[in-house]
């Protein structure tokens, strides 16, 4: 299973990812993770990433992909993956599909989280409180919402003209939401 998931920020991408990889037994990739490794890890890379992270942009496409495909040239991931957080504007959509395309292993459902605005900032500001990360803060979030809707939003329609988006209402207990995107997923490869 080759999975992308898609969503705003707070609208839980990484917090389903990590049940879904269990469920599916297929890795979790996110590109936020990895960039914040590197930061951690003080490498040339983070470097660059860190201030663009704080303030809540996207680093740079080459610099992501570059990443990406480190990852997906690893072993683990013969059975499929979990994408989370790329693609974020349609640049990456076509770099990944073009990436899929030369290993041939194309995108089998792209699922959108759909979760509205108030709620998306308040469980930011929910993990805020909790663990402190640096691209939590309320300006930083403002501003990851719109970089959303200005770039991201534009991918959910490349995976809707390809036929492989589902959307799922991401509000609930987060066993409420694996249970209804395990079931889209179901019903999706039943169809295909
Ligand atoms: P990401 O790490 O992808 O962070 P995110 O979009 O904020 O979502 P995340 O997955 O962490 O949170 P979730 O919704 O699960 O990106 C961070 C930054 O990295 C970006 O701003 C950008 O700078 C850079 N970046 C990453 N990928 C990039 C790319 N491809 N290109 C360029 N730049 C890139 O959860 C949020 C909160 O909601 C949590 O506290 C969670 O506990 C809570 N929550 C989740 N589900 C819930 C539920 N059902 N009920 C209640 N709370 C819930």
């Amino acid at each position: 299973m080759r999975l992308v998931l898609l969503g705003a920020p707070g609208s839980g991408k990484g917090t389903q990812a990590t049940r879904l990889k269990e469920a599916l037994g297929v890795p979790h990739i996110s590109t936020g993770e990895l960039l914040r490794a590197a930061v951690a890890a003080g490498t040339e890379l983070g470097k660059q990433a860190k201030a663009v992270m704080e303030r809540g942009e996207l680093v740079s496409d080459d610099i992501v992909l570059g990443m990406l495909e480190e990852r997906l040239g690893q072993a683990d991931v013969g059975n499929g993956f979990i994408l989370d957080g790329y693609p974020r504007n349609l640049a990456q959509a076509n770099a990944l599909d073009a990436l899929l395309a030369r290993l041939q292993q194309p995108v089998d459902v792209a699922v959108q989280l759909d979760v509205g605005t108030e709620l998306l900032v308040q469980r930011l500001a929910g993990r805020a409180q909790q663990e402190g990360r640096a691209d939590d803060n309320p300006e930083s979030v403002r501003n990851r919402l719109r970089v959303y809707s200005d770039q991201t939003e534009p991918v959910i329609d490349f995976y809707r003209q390809k036929n492989r988006l589902i959307c799922v209402y991401g509000v609930g207990s987060v066993d409420e939401v694996l249970a209804r995107v395990l079931a889209a997923i179901e019903g999706a490869s039943g169809k295909s």
